[in-house]
């Protein structure tokens, strides 16, 4: 039988865990931090190492079959892909945060502001379900610095402690999504037999672990 292709994260927040989670079913394989794809010795399964951004994409087009990754990076990414299963570890919650001392204080107090974030489907789409319209200022990385330069009045990004939002002198507003590690599927996947087995295996570890 075909082996099937699994996307995780390269390196990162996710990736200990999802190596872990496949460990776990008893797959035996070698995580070499420095190749991009190992073969499972003991399983119909070949595992990719990416950046969490390409995992949606490649799962949506096929080029692997399943992905484990951040609910946050599949919604912003927009791909068509099918949810197996809620893994329950990557825990985070996508925040607005304002500035300490900032005047605004309830939500249509958006209205207008500028808003710095790696999330602008995401933060968009949240805008539009409260009939707000603010300016998105899209940036790649250290979202947390902009209102400090004044490129932006709130920003929009992954919380999870609150640690970098208060040494940033901002404080959390507004929850916008919960977010954690997902697997996913192409579509047309369902009836796979070696996915069947994986899948047993995963509830079977998350089950355990309850
Ligand atoms: O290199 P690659 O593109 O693969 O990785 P990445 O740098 O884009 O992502 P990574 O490894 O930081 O996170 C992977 C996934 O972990 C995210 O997509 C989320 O689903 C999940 N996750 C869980 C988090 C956090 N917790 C988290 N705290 N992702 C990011 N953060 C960052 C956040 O951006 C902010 O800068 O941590 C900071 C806030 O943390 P606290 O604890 O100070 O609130
Ligand atoms: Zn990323």
């Amino acid at each position: 039988m075909k082996n099937l292709k699994i996307a995780i994260q390269k390196s990162g927040r996710l990736n200990e865990k999802s190596v872990q989670l496949l460990k776990n079913c008893g797959l035996d394989f070698e995580n070499y931090k420095s190749s991009l794809i190992t073969t499972v010795n003991n399983f119909n399964l070949e595992i990719l190492f990416l950046r969490d951004d390409d995992i949606p994409g490649y799962v949506a087009q096929g080029i692997a079959d399943l992905g484990i990754v951040g609910e946050n990076v599949i919604d912003e990414s927009q791909e068509k892909v099918t949810y197996l299963q809620r893994l329950g570890f990557g825990r985070c919650t996508l925040k607005i945060g304002i500035p300490k001392d900032s005047d605004i204080q309830e939500l249509k107090d958006l209205q207008g502001k500028a808003i710095a974030t790696t999330y602008p489907n995401i933060l968009q789409e949240f805008l539009a379900e409260h009939n707000l319209s603010a300016e998105i200022r899209q940036i790649s990385g250290s979202v947390e610095i902009a209102p400090g330069l004044g490129l932006s009045d709130a920003i929009c990004d992954i919380v999870s402690t609150g640690g970098t939002l208060k040494s940033n002198g901002l404080k959390p507003f507004a929850d916008v999504r919960r977010s954690e590690a997902i697997l996913i599927g192409r579509e047309g996947l369902a009836e796979n037999p070696i996915l069947c087995e994986l899948l047993q295996r995963v509830q079977s570890v998350l089950r355990a672990k309850e």
